[in-house]
């Protein structure tokens, strides 16, 4: 066989070697094989370059490299589609496009629980929780609540249908947020900022707004020189952090057997007033049977709905949404 034509049976044969590699190992072994500087077919080819005659050898050697270039070529070619994942694995097609499903997220209530908690923070006050079974002594007597109040009706209240009593008394379902205040004012001394955010219970009829179970975030500070005004400025920076510089809300006069003097908070939706909350003037007696000196702390207390600001933000006007688990309904939040 002359040279011309061993070159291109080494060609023929290399492209054939290189096609039937399937993994990195095999093409390097075929590398080796046919482009090996010291031994293997090149080598051979070249040996065979050196017997022909002078005439013959440019001829030859541009044939010759111009077929080492392009078996190179192809070699580092399958090199590199064989570098990358098998698209196989495990009989699965790696490549195909995953079959989609839509993320959860959040409840809108939870989002806004998270977000409260931030501006208070943002605030200076802590967040603490306190738990949602109270004994009748958070829930009302420490709030200066007195056994003949309305408030302590039992068709007013979720009490627990068990035996079991703390020192307490009867244990319900708490159903304020300002069981927290005693809590903290029995543990900790003056000055105190804190929130507490969590639900609440009351066999309410359900309507647009009132839910049987929902949630309120309790604000309580007391310190040196506390006053009406604090109170004011704290609500309002807190509603325009949530709902925006614009929003409008409004303090009437009311009664709650633990601030003195008392309000009831309102915001503006459209033409009408919602109730948010309500707050006060921490009651000197109130401070007194926690062990504070109201002659030398004062402070005050609010409690709002959550839920209502929530659906102030999202113009929703039906509180039962939040609770029907209606995905159509939950997604958009
Ligand atoms: C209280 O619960 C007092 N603890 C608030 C307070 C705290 C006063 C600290 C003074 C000092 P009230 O019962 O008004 O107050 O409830 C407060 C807010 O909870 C209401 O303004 C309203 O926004 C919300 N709320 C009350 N009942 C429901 C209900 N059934 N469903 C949804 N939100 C409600």
């Amino acid at each position: 066989m002359d040279a011309i034509a061993q070159l291109a049976l080494y060609e023929a044969d290399a492209l054939l070697a290189i096609a039937a590699a399937t993994d990195a190992a095999g093409i390097e072994a075929v590398r080796i094989q046919f482009l090996g500087k010291k031994q293997g077919r090149l080598k051979d080819l070249q040996a065979l370059l050196g017997q022909v005659t002078p005439e013959e050898r440019p001829v030859l050697g541009k044939k010759f490299n111009e077929v080492k270039d392009r078996v190179t070529a192809v070699v580092e070619e399958r090199q590199a589609t064989l570098a990358q994942p098998a698209a196989i694995v495990d009989g699965v097609d790696v490549t195909l496009p995953g079959t989609p499903f839509s993320m959860g997220h959040r409840h809108p209530i939870s989002q806004t629980i998270e977000e409260f908690k931030s501006i208070m923070v943002r605030l200076g006050f802590d967040p603490v929780d306190g738990p949602e079974i109270e004994d009748e002594f958070h829930n009302f007597e420490a709030l200066n609540i007195p056994l003949d109040h309305p408030a302590r009706d039992p068709r007013d209240n979720f009490y627990l249908a068990t035996a079991e009593r703390t020192f307490g008394g009867p244990l319900l379902m708490r159903s304020q947020t300002s069981t927290v205040q005693i809590r903290v004012m029995q543990n900790t001394q003056p000055p105190v900022r804190i929130v507490s955010i969590g639900r609440v219970y009351r066999p309410d009829e359900m309507d647009d707004t009132h839910s049987c179970m929902f949630h309120q975030m309790e604000g309580l500070m007391v310190d040196k020189h506390v006053t009406m005004a604090d109170l004011k400025t704290v609500l309002r920076l807190f509603a325009q952090a949530y709902l925006g510089k614009d929003v409008v809300i409004r303090f009437r006069p009311s009664f709650f057997p633990f601030t003195e003097p008392s309000v009831e908070v309102d915001m503006k939706w459209g033409d009408r007033w919602l109730e948010i909350g309500g707050a006060g003037m921490v009651d000197p007696n109130v401070l007194k049977a926690v062990g504070y000196n109201p002659d030398e702390v004062s402070g005050f207390a609010f409690g709002l709905g959550v839920e209502r600001f929530c659906m102030r933000r999202h113009n929703n006007t039906d509180i039962r949404q939040f609770y029907a688990s209606d995905v159509r309904f939950l997604s958009q939040f």
